[in-house]
């Protein structure tokens, strides 16, 4: 079925930053909106996001230009075309732009479209987009699964005002278990966890991700109230859960040493991983996500040898969904597995190839939303779709993280039915 419009429009995302939408009409009527993420901690080597730069409108912003891209340049090359042709389109909006970053057009005006693009294909297929999206992966059509979810429980470093160098302590559930009731357990977890954050006089507010924002003495402190909560609840650590860290280092990166509040003094490589490994064996630490800064390849390399076999070194900023990067990675040993957010390469097809890459050389594969997040529960259907063996996507509450989460018990339920 053939385009007949592509509309656009500003809206503003859960950080109160407007971000771009986009429908997508078929010529039978049918049409699909989708909306554009935004990173807080970003990677130098992502797509990037065109802003207006207008100090008038808030606070420069805005994304007036990106949505002109869409209806004004876009637009009118992808009008007609079949929108179930996915590689066609996308290489279009590729080419379209001809940066290397997305810069031109920006990368905001190109995904969202891209998103409309699948699922007004899967809606007129009469298909969730799950379901449409297997079918650009090398998997079979029949065995979907959800992801194990990993959830951001504590919020600290760019993600909160609070005092935490890590972005995020997550809870990871066994993946034995089944979706419905992993998400009981870590909300039950969650809970206890804010109960007991009142109880020690820490603060209760939430970072961007929803997950708690309290100020501590240091960030092993926060490992030590998640395993307290988990303990509370009966739940068994490092058996029915599991605790990982996304440190995003870049953060607490400078003039090429590391700042952390658990060890004084400016750190190594080398004495930064002796952290993780001494944290690592005090809570076996299941999931390690940018423990080094994006160019910091000896290090990965080092780390990603000496931690224990059972820590997956995970790439976000480091490889930034893109191709090339996650070559260079695989050829030196750098990772166990791949962060894979589609805006930071900028259409669903790019994101499909890193993927399929990732597969083939056996690294964990980890579907991610960003801090700055809408209610398109898009990425939940890309997770499930793609296969992924983990899906990231915050803590499970507010509106724009629990549209996800939501979505996944819809998949979960739909998965049940299609197997009988
Ligand atoms: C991350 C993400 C999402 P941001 O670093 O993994 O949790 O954060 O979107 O700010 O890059
Ligand atoms: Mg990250």
């Amino acid at each position: 079925m053939k385009i007949k419009q592509i509309f656009a429009r500003e809206i503003l995302n859960s950080k109160g930053f407007p971000t771009v939408e986009t429908t997508v009409i078929l010529e039978n009527g049918i049409s699909e909106t989708s909306s554009c993420p935004t990173g807080t901690s970003v990677s130098k080597y992502e797509a990037v996001e065109l802003r207006d730069n207008d100090p008038q409108r808030f606070n420069g912003f805005g994304v007036l230009k990106a949505v002109n891209n869409v209806l004004n340049v876009i637009a009118p090359k992808l009008i007609g075309k079949d929108v179930e042709n996915q590689a066609e389109i996308d290489n279009t909006l590729i080419s379209l732009d001809s940066s290397s970053q997305k810069s031109n057009l920006g990368a905001n005006s190109i995904l969202p479209v891209s998103m409309a693009v699948a699922k007004t294909a899967a809606k007129n297929l009469n298909m969730p987009l799950f379901a449409y999206l297997r079918h650009y992966t090398s998997l079979s059509n029949a065995q979907f699964k959800i992801p194990t979810p990993a959830f951001n429980i504590i919020n600290g470093g760019k993600h909160a005002g609070n005092n935490l160098d890590f972005q995020e302590f997550l809870l990871i559930p066994a993946s034995s278990i089944p979706y419905q009731d992993a998400l009981n357990m870590v909300v039950t977890i969650y809970h206890y966890l804010k109960k007991s954050l009142k109880d020690k006089g820490a603060s209760t507010l939430v970072g961007d991700e929803g997950g708690f924002g309290p100020s501590l003495r240091t960030n092993r402190d926060a490992l030590i109230m998640l395993s307290e909560a988990i303990g509370e609840t009966g739940y068994r650590i490092s058996y029915d859960v599991f605790l990982g860290i996304d440190a995003s280092a870049n953060n607490f990166r400078q003039d090429g040493a590391y700042i952390i509040k658990d060890k004084e003094g400016n750190l190594t490589s080398e004495e930064l991983i002796t952290v993780y490994e001494g944290l690592n064996e005090e809570y076996n630490l299941f999931y390690l996500e940018d423990p080094l800064s994006e160019d910091d390849w000896d290090g990965w390399e080092k780390l990603n040898n000496v931690i224990s076999k059972n820590t997956v070194i995970i790439g976000d900023d480091l490889i930034a969904t893109n191709f090339n990067r996650l070559q260079t990675a695989i050829s030196k040993n750098a990772i166990g597995g791949v962060i894979i957010k589609p805006n930071q390469i900028g259409t669903v097809i790019e994101a499909l190839a890193v993927v399929e890459a990732a597969r083939q050389y056996g690294l964990k594969i980890i579907v991610s939303h960003r801090s700055g997040e809408t209610n398109d529960d898009f990425i939940a259907d890309f997770a499930v779709g793609v296969g992924a063996d983990y899906a990231k996507l915050g803590a499970p509450t507010r509106g724009e993280r629990v549209a996800k989460y939501n979505r996944l018990l819809e998949i979960e339920n739909l998965i049940r039915g299609s197997s009988g």
